[in-house]
């Protein structure tokens, strides 16, 4: 098994391993939910698969849902704020009004996550990450950037450059509808030459900070630099300017 419980079936790095044993309580869970998959509940349990099991399996594909809360999270879209602060000029809370007035900028990306499943052609809408930056003046002391969720588990974290790239924004987007919830709505972060751990759903606070903070799944094992093709024992992708 891989950070997702999954099979991936391709190389793995050795800090991949790491993760597994740091895991090995939740692989008995996962246990569980594959014999119930067996079963025949595969429908009732795919929707909130955080092992990407169900993808191996007939009439799998497309998205898996992830969520390694204990809950789904909710908040509405007159609710929602993302809060951007730390070693900024201008700390700033965006309702979601606010951050769709501000220019809109459209990827259309493969999603791949790490454990091996990929989504062509989906795009993404939204703010760039970089606009937010330079609204909020990045103070010099600032090198990285912690990303935090209102699940209240999962983090993530980029370099400033790898954040003022222009293939990564806060989307509110996906293929041209708001993104769901089961998808990290009403905001979520997409970082699209990375695999898609590092895209943060139910994004909630941006953090400037003097050094990467390693995330939720880079605790665990995951390349914090996480490259699609390029990192994650992976080596078969080109360098494609970063
Ligand atoms: N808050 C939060 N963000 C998250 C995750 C999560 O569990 N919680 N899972 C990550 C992983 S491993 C993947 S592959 C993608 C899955 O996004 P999706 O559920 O929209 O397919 O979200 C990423 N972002
Ligand atoms: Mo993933």
């Amino acid at each position: 098994m891989d950070k997702d419980g999954g099979l991936a079936g391709k190389p793995v790095g050795r800090r991949v391993v790491i993760g597994v044993s740091a895991l090995g309580a939740l692989g008995v869970a996962f246990g569980a939910r594959i014999e119930s998959a067996l079963n025949g509940v595969l429908g009732a349990i795919s929707a909130h698969d955080p092992t990407g099991i169900t993808s191996l399996l007939p009439g799998g594909g497309g998205f898996q849902f992830y969520n390694v809360a204990s809950f789904l999270p909710y908040r509405s879209d007159q609710d929602y704020r993302l809060t951007i602060d730390g070693l900024v000029d201008h700390p700033t809370t965006y309702t979601l009004a606010e951050l769709a007035a501000l220019p809109q900028t459209t990827l259309v990306r493969d999603v791949q996550c790490v454990t091996g499943w990929r989504v062509p052609n989906t795009e993404f809408g939204g703010v760039l990450l970089s606009e937010l930056l330079d609204r909020a003046g990045v103070k010099p002391e600032g090198k990285a950037l912690r990303f935090t969720c209102f699940d209240d588990v999962y983090s993530e974290s980029l370099t400033l450059a790898e954040a003022r790239r222009p293939d990564v924004m806060v989307a509110h987007q996906m293929d041209k509808v708001p993104v769901t919830r089961d998808h990290g709505g009403p905001v979520r972060l997409y970082v699209a030459p990375m695999y898609f751990y590092k895209s943060a759903k139910w994004l909630s606070g941006i953090t400037v900070t003097d050094r990467v903070m390693p995330g939720y799944w880079e605790q665990n094992g995951y390349d914090v630099e996480a490259w699609v093709g390029r990192s994650n024992g992976r080596t078969d992708a080109p360098i494609d300017g970063e």
